[in-house]
């Protein structure tokens, strides 16, 4: 349940020791952890904070189109991986703008810049949204998560859809132990704007019921834990469907999993906040591939948040 969520980030806040990191904010991290929440008990999305399941849906569909460009999640108004593209065109030589270097940590200390950025911001949207070439050059973060699930590049030539895979086998051989998804390709990671951070997940069928374990090798415990969870539980919802089996339990294990220490104040105040009962999730039975589903087949009933908590994303 959610308070499997809380009870981690509490530990983490507890005992998680400072450590510097790559965007240079600085986190509270621990190594090696793990959660489980049962999806009969309903749908892990949390209720302590609103958390923008519409930005959810459209990363997973994203993703399972085996797209790596961000313009069809600008078409569809989500902008959590602006960031990094947007790094792409501001150190590339076509851009002719003000300095952008370490635009995201300058973005949220310095609210001249902040101005600044918000400008450029705009510009590349409207530059992905409006123009073929822009979007292809600077739109496209590279072999990402849609491009190693569905296309996986293989030495001999030709290609690996490795979901398409993972299901038929779900459905011919339930009891495999090798029901395998690998986001984690050595090979691609310096071509990727950001290493997969959710980088390898098993499926696990008994008693007619689809189990997921996702390995993380790195955790952002405000932001996009809660992304990660809602989104992996969905993920487990459609194949669950599209194999004839009823959800299990997922379970999240984590490498590196982290607080930013700019987000530790909106942590805490989410601790002191009341649970409300877990929505539930309707997908639309008529869809017959996993392939198939669109943002309107995916419904998330019952859901009565507390309001959001705003806290920067670290780039
Ligand atoms: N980088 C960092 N630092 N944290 C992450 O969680 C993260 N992701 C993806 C890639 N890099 C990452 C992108 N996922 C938000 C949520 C998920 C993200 C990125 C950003 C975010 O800002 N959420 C806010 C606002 C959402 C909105 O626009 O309404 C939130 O309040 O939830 C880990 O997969």
């Amino acid at each position: 349940s959610e308070q499997t969520y809380l009870n981690f980030a509490k530990e983490v806040l507890e005992n998680g020791e400072f450590k510097a990191d790559r965007t240079g904010t600085g986190t509270y991290s621990v190594f090696g952890r793990q959660q489980r929440y049962d999806l009969s008990e309903g749908f892990p999305l949390l209720t302590t904070k609103r958390v923008a399941f519409k930005l959810i849906k459209s990363e997973l569909l994203w993703f399972l189109k085996g797209e790596t460009n961000i313009r069809y999640l600008l078409e569809n108004n989500n902008h959590i991986w602006d960031e990094w593209a947007f790094k792409n065109w501001v150190n590339s030589n076509e851009y002719q703008g003000p300095d952008m270097s370490d635009f995201g940590r300058r973005a949220t200390q310095d609210p001249e810049f902040k101005v600044l950025y918000d400008q450029q911001h705009q510009i590349f949207c409207d530059a992905i949204l409006n123009d073929d070439n822009f979007a292809a050059k600077y739109g496209d973060l590279g072999q990402v998560y849609g491009a190693q699930w569905r296309h996986w590049e293989k030495v001999q030539g030709g290609f690996i859809d490795q979901i398409e895979n993972v299901v038929n086998e779900i459905k011919n051989n339930p009891t495999s132990r090798r029901l395998i998804v690998s986001a984690w390709n050595p090979e691609a990671v310096p071509m990727q704007a950001l290493p997969p951070c959710h980088s390898l997940f098993q499926f696990y069928v008994v008693d007619g019921k689809l189990s997921l374990q996702l390995y993380q090798r790195s955790g952002d415990i405000f932001l996009g834990v809660p992304f990660n969870i809602a989104s992996y539980a969905l993920l487990l919802h459609m194949v669950a469907a599209q194999t004839g089996l009823a959800v299990g339990e997922f379970i999240h294990t984590f490498g590196d999993a982290h607080i930013y220490a700019n987000h530790v104040d909106q942590v805490k105040e989410q601790l002191q906040r009341p649970l409300q009962a877990l929505p539930t999730l309707k997908l639309n039975p008529a869809v017959k591939s996993i392939f198939d589903y669109e943002l309107e087949d995916i419904e998330i009933e019952g859901y009565h948040p507390a309001k959001s908590i705003k806290a920067p994303v670290a780039v």
